[in-house]
């Protein structure tokens, strides 16, 4: 079976800060990247929800600088993201399995919409700045309103299930050897 069409959908971009509250919320930190950039993507109208796919960061690993995070007025986000000299490397620079969200979290109600990316791995630092190839490979779920935090960790460690379960159809071997990826 091919990967239904429009997927793989490609999308290069950069980690920028977001809400702050992925890891200290949740536990599941998301690197966001600039909404547009997967507005603008080759996904449906951009639609949004919940995804999931492959995801490789490459750069260096960069900190947060950012006092009030997020720079909603600030178009320029990488001023807030401080580069750090060492370069991304190993395991973390894999192509790795991801989840991402898409919308306007209407569990915190956000006034913006913003792209964030889960990547199922235990990486050595942070990294805000870096570079970020995605492949989103297809749709899990819309966004959804919850009733506790615990409800949507929850809801999220299930997206998570799906995505395994989905990544390891046959149709999707292939896609983490893609030239969009880097091989180093
Ligand atoms: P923010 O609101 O600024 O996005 P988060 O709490 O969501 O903050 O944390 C995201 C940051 O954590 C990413 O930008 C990245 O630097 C780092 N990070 C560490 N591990 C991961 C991971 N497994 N997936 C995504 N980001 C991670
Ligand atoms: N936020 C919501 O308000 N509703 C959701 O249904 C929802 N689903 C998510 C699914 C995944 C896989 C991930 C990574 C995040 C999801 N979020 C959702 C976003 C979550 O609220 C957000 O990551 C944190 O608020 C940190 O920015
Ligand atoms: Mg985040």
């Amino acid at each position: 079976m091919p990967i239904e069409p429009p997927y793989p959908v490609f999308i290069r971009s950069k980690v920028i800060p977001g809400f702050g509250r992925g890891s200290s919320d949740l536990g599941i930190p998301t690197a966001n990247i600039p909404a547009d950039d997967f507005t603008t993507s080759a996904v449906p109208h951009g639609q949004t929800g919940i995804y999931f796919g492959l995801a490789q960061v490459s750069g260096s690993y960069g900190s947060n600088n950012a006092t009030n995070s997020p720079n909603k007025d600030d178009n320029d986000d990488s001023v807030t993201a401080t580069a750090n000299t060492s370069l991304i490397s190993g395991q973390d620079a894999k192509v790795l399995p991801m989840v991402m969200s898409v919308g306007w979290n209407p569990f915190y109600q956000n006034k913006q919409a913003s792209a964030e990316v889960h990547i199922v791995h235990k990486f050595v630092n942070q990294f805000y700045g870096a570079n970020i190839t995605i492949a989103v490979l297809g749709y899990i779920r819309p966004e959804s309103d919850f009733v506790s935090i615990q409800a949507l960790v929850d809801e999220i460690n299930h997206d998570i299930e799906i995505m395994h379960d989905r990544l390891s159809q046959p149709e999707f071997a292939a896609v983490a050897a893609d030239g969009a990826f880097s091989n180093t």
